[in-house]
């Protein structure tokens, strides 16, 4: 697929426009910016009526946030204590020449592996590799980023069933089940659009959600489930499916292992028992069972519902167990396994994971208790990966070969079980980002160095010894591969200059990697020649590329696996994991009970329901999007109100066993009694800076009151369950900050 498209036409005497790729979500609609006197004016859709409706206010309002003027600009220096809220103004140079030399000094005292790198789902996760790269010459594997909670692990356990991490077709599809996912046009608006439309065509809608939500709305049957109880419904499914000889039974046969085992498993499950556990009724759960099966090819798009729960790896299993069994994989309208992008450099080459000693990757913190997603737990999938996608490591999501962020904190704390001391953050407001604030406050305090690249001053960067100027996307070029999930490539053009001293972490990693002695793998000076390289197979130059591409993949192929098999240790797809086996754990899919509301804690909270206003932690200092929505708020069910005698204008706090968190009171009709939201990632950047109140984030971020606690973790990733957590709730004497 190549789309012809114009860069840029002059519109005005110096008024432009490009063509770029927003990456203020992690959907990347592809936008047009207008550009005047090196300044983006306004970001809009395409005309093309594929596009014209992929745009969300924070896309359209990216600008604003760019321009703010609380952008930092320069790099910054702490001169006082850490979190006292002293900096000076450095220069690059200076700046990189003592984290370099704080960096070796940290390296000769306690190994590379000292170091511990974190960064984000999206923004800077695009490094074309680089810090990958750098960490594994230096010999360090402790990388973390968000994607532990959202995709990177789905993308590593969807290996371990069948080799590749799918995309749903919404073309062509017949069912579309959405597993607590609610996009809509302020949320990842290019799926909302693709489920709008494919329910116009007659596909089916199921959602499975404890909460009436939007998608829920528009659905053929809505599940009201219990949350955390995602893994039990699939295995019910499943139930139905096997019992009712509903499965692909060609596909079963030859390109399963374990569909024995797996029918001893699931008999374990019937229906009334999984009416019991998910509080649904027996006979909806065989009409959405029945529905799945029969209306194929299905699709159950990703989701980060799945990804962030006690049961996330067996659920993320069951998930992809019900897309095999029902001959929905690699097939028109259903899930499709793209590989790699055949004739362009991959990222995953790009981070030299080779180059990373056995040893210092043995040293993957975490890795002993919870390997799924690092490099202990897909090294079985290495050999199988070579096979068939033609190259060994497959950083799908840039969260297959991470380190554990919960074990990753604790080093950085508590010395346990060795010493983590220099912590660079990019991208990333770690802080907000992971569990146990207790544990991140802690763990900065223990370092001898903490860098964060960003744009404003985030209660993350205000822990740092350096605040680092990042760049934007609308002041970069970009090659957006959707973070290695698919085989396209699109192509974001740099609209303006960043302003004062602002760069990429591409530079970042660059001049670290030249002071630190890696420059023979560091030669690209600039990312247009990094880009240069990664289209040379194509033979053609970056700027060439861009000047006439807006997209450039293959074209899809389907039933790849026919010819090659699947990149699985068995060549099919693993319906009983032998990688899990491997390591020690139940082979098959289960469902284990979270803790449940006590005395105590008698109600129950989940994270989530994201904002329209905001991606994730960011977004609150642009005044447009802060108006709408100026405090995080907490639903509750009317009946639940009425009972806590809290009404719409009260703050409250919600309370677990991990700590406690603020926020205003909701009357939400959509929720079901006794079941409390919590928004991610609050925090007030207009409020008083400094580690006493971190602009707010010590009263109101969600990583206050989750917990990382054994009972609270998925056995097999590590990651904390974030839904269903018992909690109580306290009426305040008005409003906190
Ligand atoms: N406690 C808790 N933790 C969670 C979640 C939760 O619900 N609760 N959700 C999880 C999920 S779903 C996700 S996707 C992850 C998200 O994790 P991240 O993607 O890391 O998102 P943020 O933590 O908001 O951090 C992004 C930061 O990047 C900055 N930024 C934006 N663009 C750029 C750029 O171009 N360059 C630089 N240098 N900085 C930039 C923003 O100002 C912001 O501070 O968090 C996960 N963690
Ligand atoms: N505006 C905006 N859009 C975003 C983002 C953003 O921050 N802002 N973030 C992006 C990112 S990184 C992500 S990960 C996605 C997240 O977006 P979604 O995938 O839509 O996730 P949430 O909005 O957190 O929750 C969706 C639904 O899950 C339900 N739910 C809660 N607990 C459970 C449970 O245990 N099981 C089930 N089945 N359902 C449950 C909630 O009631 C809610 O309706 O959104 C993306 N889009
Ligand atoms: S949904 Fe909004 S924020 Fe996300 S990529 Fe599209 S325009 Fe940007
Ligand atoms: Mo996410």
């Amino acid at each position: 697929m190549n789309e012809k498209t114009q860069n840029t036409a002059t519109t005005a005497s110096d008024r432009h426009e490009v063509n770029v790729v927003c990456s203020s979500c992690d959907i990347g609609c592809p936008l047009v910016a207008e550009v005047e006197n090196n300044k983006v004016v306004n970001v809009r859709t395409h005309d093309h009526p594929a596009l014209k409706d992929y745009i969300c206010m924070k896309g359209a309002l990216a600008h604003k946030g760019f321009n703010h003027p609380d952008r930092i600009q320069k790099p910054l220096k702490r001169v006082g204590e850490r979190g006292s809220g002293k900096w000076q103004e450095v220069s690059w140079e200076e700046a990189m020449d003592d984290i370099a030399a704080r960096l070796k000094t940290v390296v000769a005292q306690y190994g590379p592996e000292a170091l511990a790198v974190a960064t984000s789902q999206w923004n800077t996760s695009v490094d074309n590799g680089m810090g990958r790269r750098f960490m594994n010459l230096l010999g360090s594997p402790n990388w973390i980023s968000g994607v532990a909670l959202c995709a990177g692990n789905t993308s590593a356990v969807n290996r371990m069933v069948y080799g590749w991490f799918p995309q749903p077709d919404y073309s062509k599809t017949q069912c579309i089940v959405l597993f607590g996912h609610n996009p809509g046009q302020h949320r990842w608006a290019p799926v909302h659009h693709k489920i709008l439309r494919a329910q116009e065509k007659g596909a089916k809608l199921i959602v499975l959600d404890p909460r009436r939500s939007e998608c829920a709305e528009r659905a053929d049957i809505w599940l009201p489930l219990r949350p955390g109880t995602d893994a039990a419904m699939c295995l019910g499914w499943l139930n139905v499916i096997i019992e009712e000889q509903l499965y692909d039974k060609n596909f079963v046969e030859n390109w399963t292992v374990g569909f024995e085992a797996l029918c001893e498993r699931v008999k374990e499950y019937p229906v009334d028992k999984v009416a019991e556990i998910t509080g649904v009724d027996a006979d909806l759960i065989r009409e959405a069972a029945r529905m799945y099966a029969t209306a194929t090819p299905g699709i159950i798009p990703w989701t980060p519902i799945t990804d962030q729960q006690l049961n996330s790896t067996s659920a993320i299993r069951l998930h992809s167990i019900l897309r095999a069994v029902t001959g929905s994989l690699d097939v028109p309208g259903g899930e499709v396994l793209h590989g790699f992008h055949p004739s362009i450099i991959s990222e995953d080459e790009l981070e030299m994971h080779e180059a990373l000693s056995q040893t210092q990757k043995d040293k993957q913190l975490g890795a002993a208790d919870h390997p799924a997603f690092t490099y202990r737990g897909m090294e079985p999938l290495r050999e199988p990966t070579e096979r068939v996608w033609g190259k060994p490591y497959a950083n799908l999501i840039t969260g297959n070969f991470m380190a554990v962020p919960s074990a990753t904190f604790r080093a950085m704390a508590d010395a346990d079980p060795y010493p983590v001391k220099a912590f660079i953050s990019l991208g990333n407001n770690s802080l907000l980002g992971y569990s146990n604030m207790d544990l991140l406050m802690r763990a900065m305090d223990n370092q001898d160095l903490v860098v964060v690249h960003e744009h404003i001053m985030t209660p993350t960067a205000q822990m740092a010894d350096y605040v680092l100027p990042g760049d934007s996307w609308l002041e970069r070029p970009q090659l957006y591969d959707a973070l290695g999930w698919v085989s396209t490539i699109g192509i974001s053009n740099q609209a303006a200059e960043p302003p004062g001293e602002c760069k990429s972490v591409f530079h970042f990693w660059r001049e670290l990697a030249l002071r630190m002695g890696f420059e023979e793998h560091f030669p690209w000076q600039s990312l247009e020649q990094l880009y240069d390289y990664r289209l040379s197979p194509l033979g053609v130059s970056y700027q060439d590329f861009a000047a006439n591409n807006m997209a450039h993949g293959p074209k899809l192929a389907f039933k790849k696996y026919e010819k090659t098999g699947f990149a699985t240790p068995s060549g099919k797809v693993e319906l009983s994991s032998s990688v899990l086996e491997g390591f020690g754990f139940d082979p098959l899919p289960s469902y284990r009970e979270a803790p449940g509301p006590c005395e105590q804690y008698p109600l129950m909270l989940f994270m989530g329901v994201r904002d329209d206003e905001y991606f994730q932690t960011g977004h609150r200092h642009i005044p447009e999007l802060r108006e709408r929505k100026p405090e995080p708020t907490i639903y509750l069910n009317p009946e639940t109100a009425t009972e806590l005698a809290v009404t719409a204008t009260d703050w409250v706090s919600v309370t677990t066993k991990g700590g406690s968190v603020a926020g205003l009171v909701e009357i939400r009709e959509d929720m079901p009694a006794g079941l409390v939201r919590v928004p991610h990632g609050w925090w007030k950047p207009e409020t008083q800076q400094g580690r006493e109140h971190l602009s707010g984030a010590l009263i109101y971020s969600d990583s206050l009151i989750t917990i990382d606690e054994p009972e609270y973790r998925d056995p097999e990733q590590g990651i904390p369950h974030l839904r269903g957590i018992p909690c109580r709730i306290q009426k305040l004497v008005g409003k906190p900050l």
